[in-house]
């Protein structure tokens, strides 16, 4: 009997020995990784897949979107603020974890900052002895969910914005936040940046020159040091970059691969490398970021906008299923808790995504690969539908396309098809194809371009024994580490 070892990190597929048939003469067939590869705090990140942001400050009891600097500490007062409901909504919706706004552009800190007076501490909720930070955080533990922060860099509040003196400002909060609320999976620096605001009093317009007044490299290596496994979002990363808009949509063709040379939050040139670029130097996944409302924080006069589970499926569908992550906005009102119109919205949705994906079809299938070019002995396809994305089929050696096939001893009803790529050994996918054996001949069901992370793939419902999965052109030997099959409960 041969057994097949497969191994998926990188650095130890150099070192160890992989794909090796253990118990037969054949060669050893081993997979080096091509291009930009991601770094472990990558993985794991890659892993979250959906989390969500809580945009609440003295915004929710102004019922603005940009506060400009000068509110009261005063008006920051909600009545029964509860981060372990935020948690327990975030969780029931399938998130992974939880991104606050510790400080957007207005400046006010949701923790009590001991370099401002700006903050909770001024402010009526819990006669300023509270800590939104510190009560999410804990939340967050006691919900399984991981914990990240927004630091906003513009500053519409602080008098010294704009020259140095602000900059070690920023990097003291900074400090505050990595040491003090336990490990944090993701910090976001918000790439809006300058213009009007109150600076101390000052009310006057201030431009920055993005390039150089953050000194991002030197404020990066703050967050390196501190916790060298939480993931670094801004427009052009270092870790994790913009999608490129807010509509909560991945491009078609999304690759993580850029060239990050000369790209900072900000940057202008970003939009030009929004969608990646496959031989690119870096490895910078996209992040989707969208709210479930028309605004970022809470205003009263979107209550009827919240947006339907079938929106919020398309966009789970359109972001997670291109390969990036969702980060979804869910605001507190002014009472400190998620409203109840999007409680229940999140929990329709939460189910409607469970009920989709919870059975995969695939796992009763036999995988083989197919007569021509069907892949190496020693990366069977048998390994796509084994449940494990550790493990993964290959074309054979020097191939760029290849196929496999699942077949059912009974047949199968189905509407989706996800792929997923062993994106450790590089994103190497540039088109594949989806067909179907039914009324004796193949139907192509669905085809694409980039799979990377994960490619969720609809097709109309329809009923099978046989599915093919064509990789049609890839840069390197195509590596494929899942095939699973669905069915919604709506078809
Ligand atoms: C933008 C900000 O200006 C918005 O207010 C919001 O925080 C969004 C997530 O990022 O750049």
């Amino acid at each position: 009997m041969s057994r097949v070892r497969t191994c998926l990190h990188p650095l130890l597929a150099t070192a160890l020995t992989c794909g090796v048939v253990l118990g037969s003469s054949r060669a050893p067939d081993s997979i080096s990784p091509v291009g930009a590869v991601p770094t472990p705090r990558q993985l794991a990140w890659h892993d979250l897949q959906f989390y969500g942001f809580i945009h609440f400050t003295v915004n929710t009891f102004t019922d603005k979107e940009w506060g400009y600097g000068d509110e009261p500490e005063s008006v920051f007062n909600p009545t029964a603020l509860d981060a372990r409901q935020w948690a327990q909504v975030a969780r029931d919706a399938g998130m992974k974890g939880l991104i606050i706004t510790a400080k957007h552009h207005d400046g006010f800190c949701l923790w009590p900052s001991r370099f401002t007076t700006h903050s909770v501490k001024g402010s009526p909720w819990k006669n300023g002895r509270g800590d939104v930070v510190g009560e999410l955080a804990r939340a967050c533990r006691e919900y399984g969910l991981t914990f990240g922060v927004y630091l906003s860099p513009w500053d519409r509040n602080h008098a010294e914005y704009g020259r140095p003196a602000y900059l070690e400002y920023y990097r003291g909060q900074l400090r505050e936040l990595l040491s003090d609320y336990g490990p944090l999976f993701e910090v976001w620096f918000d790439g809006a940046n300058g213009g009007d605001g109150y600076y101390g009093g000052a009310r006057e317009r201030r431009r920055i020159d993005g390039a150089t007044y953050y000194d991002w490299p030197n404020t990066w290596e703050i967050v390196r040091e501190r916790q060298p496994h939480t993931v670094m979002f801004s427009d052009a990363g270092p870790d994790v970059r913009w999608v490129g808009n807010e509509k909560g949509v991945a491009f078609e063709t999304s690759w993580n691969p850029l060239n990050r040379a000369g790209l900072f939050p900000g940057a202008p040139n970003y939009a030009a490398v929004a969608a990646g670029t496959p031989d690119g130097t870096d490895w910078v996944p996209p992040e989707v970021d969208v709210s479930i409302r028309p605004g970022w924080f809470y205003h009263a006069a979107e209550d009827g906008d919240v947006k339907s589970v079938d929106k919020l499926v398309e966009i789970y569908e359109q972001s997670v299923g291109r390969g990036a992550n969702l980060l979804l906005n869910i605001p507190p009102d002014r009472r400190g808790l998620i409203p109840d119109v999007d409680v229940a919205r999140l929990r329709e949705f939460g189910a409607r995504i469970h009920e989709t994906y919870k059975k995969d079809l695939a796992r009763d299938a036999t995988a083989r690969g197919a007569e021509e070019r069907g892949g190496s002995p020693s990366f069977p396809a048998s390994l796509v539908t084994d449940g494990d994305a550790t493990t993964y089929w290959a074309a054979e050696e020097g191939a760029t396309r290849g196929t496999i096939e699942l077949e059912w001893k009974r047949p199968v009803r189905f509407d989706r098809v996800v792929l997923q790529e062993a994106i450790a050994l590089g994103q190497r996918v540039q088109a594949w194809t989806i067909d179907a054996h039914a009324d004796g001949r193949w139907k192509r069901i669905a085809e694409g371009t980039t799979i990377g992370y994960k490619r969720i793939a609809r097709a109309e419902a329809m009923t099978t024994t046989r599915l093919r999965v064509t990789i049609e052109k890839a840069r390197a030997r195509p590596v494929i580490s899942t095939v699973s099959v669905y069915l919604s409960p709506l078809s």
